[in-house]
């Protein structure tokens, strides 16, 4: 058997970012600044996580966040590694984050973007070695430089995003991001301290044969999401669930799949929070051809009124995304 077991040679993140920054033309650079930034923080927490079971920083922090949750020590590393990348960064007034209860203004008041944040999403997981994940989006403030970010340049729909992206720290370590001109995954080479783009322009398959999803709540799921789960065993399709919502997510965009969180009895609007983690990934599947959506509505289009905000999530290949929604529909 041949393998190659050549270095990757090929095009770094940072290299990609400038090599897009000319297809805007008025881009200043400001927004592949503030991507860099986020990948450098990104590879601090790959670190941190890496070195998690020789480190005192599994476990909990003995504390909750701003949702009753309780915190884990990653959490919180994670949180101030991003807070402190984007604060030196200057490109960020503001943002918005999981461990986070009011919005964070970073001081630079003459930065044009806010970013919101889940700075270590599925952290109940670390304990026991399994995918974890940093999920983000970055909008243009409304308001003019020159002050604190406000809550209406936080509280934009997702339509408004200028980009979002993801990093999933798995098997391997990779960074997946759109700027609204279809999605590209990088893969982290940790002996060179770099990004390289391992999967150009992906596209997710139309439909799938996998579903993931925590059917121990299913007796308070609504009915059309219970209708669809028995069309899925009807159908044969396997249930593959992780309990992460990025190594989920990232598994179904490659292969062909949908992962749903609906409302349940002890979730009335669904666990997961529409500002940053539903926001961010339903930009990413539209851009890569698939679809979000609550049940009835397109993630995108939905107006938050608070910044923690929850909505249900169905999210994957489009053809299975329609299929909910028809069961939605015609629930009895
Ligand atoms: P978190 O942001 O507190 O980590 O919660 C989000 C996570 C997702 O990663 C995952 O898909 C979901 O919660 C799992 O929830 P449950 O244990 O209810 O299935
Ligand atoms: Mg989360």
């Amino acid at each position: 058997m041949n393998f190659n077991l050549a270095l990757p040679v090929g095009t770094t993140l940072d290299r990609f970012i400038m090599r897009k920054e000319k297809d805007f033309p008025y881009a200043t650079g400001e927004l592949s600044q503030l991507l860099r930034d986020i990948a450098l923080a990104a590879k601090i927490v790959n670190r941190e996580i890496n070195r998690a079971g020789l480190l005192d920083v599994t476990g909990g922090f003995g504390q909750q966040n701003v949702q009753g949750e309780e915190q884990q020590k990653l959490d919180v590393i994670a949180n101030i590694r991003f807070i402190r990348a984007l604060r030196n960064g200057g490109e960020v007034c503001a943002i918005i984050s999981e461990e986070e209860e009011e919005i964070i203004q970073t001081g630079n008041k003459k930065g044009k973007y806010i970013v919101a944040i889940d700075p270590l999403d599925g952290s109940s997981n670390i304990d026991v070695n399994v995918s974890i994940g940093t999920i983000f989006s970055i909008y243009r403030r409304k308001s003019e430089t020159g002050c604190d970010g406000t809550l209406e340049d936080c509280l934009q729909n997702g339509t408004h995003q200028v980009a979002a992206g993801y990093i999933i720290y798995g098997s391997s370590t990779m960074l997946v991001y759109t700027t609204g001109n279809g999605v590209n995954g990088f893969t982290y080479e940790p002996s060179l301290g770099e990004f390289f783009l391992s999967h150009p322009d992906i596209k997710t398959p139309a439909t799938g044969t996998v579903y993931s999803c925590n059917e121990g709540g299913v007796n308070s799921f609504p009915e059309g999401v219970k209708q669809y789960l028995n069309y899925c065993k009807e159908s044969g399709y396997s249930g593959r669930y992780i309990g992460s919502l990025v190594a989920d997510f990232h598994r179904n965009l490659l292969k062909g799949g949908i992962y749903i969180y609906p409302s349940t009895a002890k979730a009335p609007n669904g666990k997961l929070r529409l500002m940053y983690e539903c926001n961010a990934l339903g930009f990413i599947v539209e851009q890569a051809g698939g679809k979000a959506s609550d049940g009835s509505r397109r993630i995108l289009d939905i107006e938050p009124t608070e910044l923690h905000q929850r909505c249900p999530l169905v999210i994957g290949s489009a053809e299975m995304v329609d299929k909910v929604e028809a069961f939605m529909k015609s629930e009895v």
